[in-house]
């Protein structure tokens, strides 16, 4: 359901291998190339990780020479444009298509018809089958647009095909004449509304009806497209499994698994049992996050409402399932209440998924882990052979060579260019750890790219922030198990010290944050402000002296990423562990020879395997402490409270006005959350007094290796050296081989 492809042009340029041309040209046209780039509008058809990984997914595709498809939603706004005034977060819509679409191509002719509500009717046909005849139902036309994703010096050009909606009435006006006025307008309604906005709610779903639609549409256009396809070549639908392959990025499209269903049974005619065989081994599941407000399950009353025929089917899906149940635990009620597709009054996505695929995925080894073990132990229970981890990775062509040219042209100057298309081959820079030469360069690209992103925040921001000062970055979604809060609360504590003894010896340190909330999300929004509060106090203290900086950047995005990353010292990556998926920041960090100080959690814990625990700073919790803690009940934040003076003394700045004299209440539900808990949570859900302690110190001994420059940049280098393990060229050759049975298709050129 989202793509987050970031600007096209440059990417698109650098595949082909004519970036040094295109530049080149448009320079000779009098064209500042850097502006030209800049011109384009970001698409934002994506919230955060999920769905820049589907995109980076795509590029590794077209680049391995998989024949593939990314199918999703034209949005007619993305993500929320951010802007921060007083300090807050106000959210503008994202007009991405206001200066025409450059790159999407509309096919009119695959526009397929797609039916919501009304009502079903099964009628008897003479061979004893059933047929459905839906009535007074609402429907609208899907027109999908095509972008191109080429590979990298492949002749591969594969498709993101986005599906927009249109009114079925200017196709034809038939209910015009048959005078039903009111039902066609609630379809150009519906057909301008369907695809306006993506939802910006990223790991929370809040259930509302225009999103199922949403699903429902793009599910079933593809599913049509796809099938409609495979029927003008063959006519065998057991070959439907070789020859298309469904995977299912999170909950979001698990629809997916019925609406194939409905058309092999309702339009194609075959038996459910043959159906069922042939959807099972067509779709594919993969889990991103175990934060349990982001497992998609609908009200039965909306869900049967909005697609009758479709939930005809899930109860027969979960009946089947129910009955499947019984022959292995016997009649437990409790067991089958806990695993049915449909119970409480809702239908759990993730288990149609689960129960409808044949592969079942996390995104990194100790998150797979997690899920066999404890968020999903009951289906892996009946279905081990089902699990299978396949780690995140990113598409080095976006995240070194276009976003980073200083480091990519050193590296490409010692080692050869054959890192763009096999990452494993920047071990080929480890023997360069001991030599001074090329390290002076490899810190100096580094400090270049530091002065132009501090001159970039003093047109945007007029803070000057020094080059030379440590550039610790933590920039993702803002929500509280990312622990946006345990960075600010490190930073008031070295606020704390360094008023108390300003001649504390650390090293100038500039933090920075980018982060959007989700618009209806209290706390993160209140996280933001606080954030920006610290920063006007830090900043503009005499005393201080510019030795902290912090910085709140407005607007956070894929194009800002490619400028920040690789002015990045440090990479935060600091969720509390067990709750992060995988992250996929930190591979872009780590890549651009950023340090790590974060928990043993999703591939940090790989990140650590690769370096090695002395070019990595892990500190903290681990999974299995936070889940027992979590369940158990021990932890009391109040002790740590009681006892630990600087954690007393920031929490008491949450409330003392220090940072908001105006109103000391401002931040008293953070206060709250922490110490006594806040609306049916825990105290402290995630751990943050209790890591605190951790990663005050571990931060201690970043700032003292920092001051080992040789030390800094042999660490900084093993970083680059070692990711290749994290280039998603890897991640989908195992989604090829593992899940799908792809071959690579060579497409030739006269
Ligand atoms: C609108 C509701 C919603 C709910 C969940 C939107 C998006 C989600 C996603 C599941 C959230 C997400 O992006 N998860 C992230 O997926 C990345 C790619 O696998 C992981 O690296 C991140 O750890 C995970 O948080």
């Amino acid at each position: 359901m989202e793509f987050l492809t970031g600007r096209f042009l440059g990417n698109i340029a650098i595949n082909m291998k004519k970036y040094d041309a295109v530049r080149e040209v448009i320079e000779e046209l009098g064209i500042d190339y850097n502006e030209l780039e800049n011109a384009e509008k970001d698409p934002g058809l994506g919230n955060g990780g999920l769905g820049r990984l589907a995109a980076c997914f795509l590029d590794s595709l077209s680049t391995l020479q998989y024949p593939a498809y990314g199918c999703g939603i034209r949005y007619h706004y993305g993500i929320f444009e951010q802007r921060i005034e007083n300090g807050y977060q106000v959210e503008k819509p994202d007009n991405w298509l206001e200066n025409g679409d450059i790159w999407g191509v509309k096919r009119q002719e695959y526009a397929v018809e797609i039916k919501f509500g009304g009502r079903v009717t099964p009628v008897r046909k003479p061979d004893g089958n059933f047929k459905f005849i839906a009535e007074n139902y609402q429907s609208v036309m899907a027109v999908p647009y095509d972008y191109p994703i080429p590979g990298y010096g492949t002749n591969t050009v594969n498709t993101l095909r986005l599906w927009d909606s249109a009114a079925k009435n200017s196709f034809d006006l038939q209910s015009f004449n048959k005078g039903d006025y009111s039902k066609s307008l609630e379809e150009q309604n519906l057909a301008s509304t369907l695809t306006e906005v993506l939802y910006p709610a990223d790991e929370f779903i809040s259930g509302k009806e225009l999103r199922l639609k949403q699903q429902y549409f793009f599910i079933s256009a593809t599913l049509q497209r796809v099938l409609n396809r495979f029927s003008e070549m063959h006519s065998d639908f057991n070959m439907l499994p070789d020859k298309v392959q469904f995977q299912l990025n999170d909950t979001h499209p698990t629809v997916a698994v019925a609406e194939l269903m409905r058309l092999l049974v309702d339009e194609y005619n075959l038996q459910w049992n043959d159906a069922w065989d042939i959807t099972r081994k067509v779709c594919s599941y993969t889990n991103h996050t175990i934060m349990s407000e982001a497992l998609e399950k609908w009200p039965i009353e909306l869900f049967s409402r909005l697609l009758p025929r479709i939930y005809m089917i899930v109860e027969e899906i979960n009946r089947r399932f129910c009955a499947l149940l019984i022959t292995r635990f016997g009649d437990d009620p409790i067991k089958i209440r806990n695993m049915a597709i449909v119970a409480d009054g809702q239908v759990r996505m993730a288990y149609l998924a689960i129960v409808g695929s044949h592969s079942v995925n996390g995104v990194a080894a100790i998150h797979t882990e997690i899920l066999k073990n404890q968020e999903l132990r009951d289906f892996y229970d009946i279905y081990p052979e089902k699990f299978n981890n396949k780690t995140n990775g990113i598409t080095q062509r976006r995240w070194l060579a276009h976003c980073n040219p200083l480091l990519s042209k050193h590296i490409t100057d010692t080692i050869g260019d054959t890192w763009i298309t096999d990452l494993s081959k920047l071990e080929g820079l480890l023997p360069y750890t001991e030599d001074a030469v090329f390290l002076d360069k490899f810190m100096d690209t580094k400090r270049q790219n530091k002065i132009v992103l501090s001159n970039y925040i003093m047109t945007k921001t007029g803070v000057s922030v020094d080059p030379d000062s440590i550039f610790d970055i933590q920039v993702k979604r803002l929500h509280e198990y990312k622990r946006q809060l345990l960075n600010v609360f490190h930073i008031l504590d070295l606020y704390n010290q360094l008023k108390t003894n300003p001649a504390l010896d650390i090293l100038p340190r500039t933090f920075i944050f980018g982060a959007k909330s989700a618009a209806s999300y209290r706390m993160a929004k209140l996280i933001i402000k606080l954030i920006n509060s610290v920063a006007d106090l830090v900043n503009n203290d005499k005393v201080i002296d510019g030795r902290i900086k912090v910085l709140f950047m407005e607007n956070y995005n894929v194009s800002m990423a490619e400028m920040l990353i690789p002015a990045a010292d440090v990479s935060e990556q600091i969720s509390t562990a067990g709750k992060e998926a995988s992250g996929t920041g930190n591979m872009k960090f780590m890549l651009n020879g950023a340090l790590t100080i974060g928990t043993l959690d999703g591939a940090n814990v790989e990140i650590l395997e690769e370096v090695g625990k002395d070019n990595i700073f892990i500190f903290g919790l681990t999974a299995d402490e936070a889940i027992k803690m979590a369940r158990d009940g021990s932890y009391a934040p109040w002790d740590i409270y009681n006892i630990n003076h600087s954690v007393r003394a920031v929490l008491t700045q949450l409330i003392n006005g220090v940072l908001s004299p105006d109103d000391h209440y401002l931040f008293k539900d953070l206060y709250d959350a922490l110490l006594s808990g806040w609306g049916g949570a825990r105290a402290d859900e995630y751990f943050v007094l209790k890591d605190f302690d951790s990663y005050v110190k571990t931060q201690k001994m970043v700032n003292g290796k920092y001051k080992n420059k040789n030390a800094w940049a042999k660490s900084a280098l093993i970083n680059v050296a070692k990711s290749g393990k994290f280039s998603s060229d890897r991640t989908i050759e195992q989604y090829a081989k593992e899940i799908w049975d792809l071959k690579k298709v060579e497409i030739k050129m006269q």
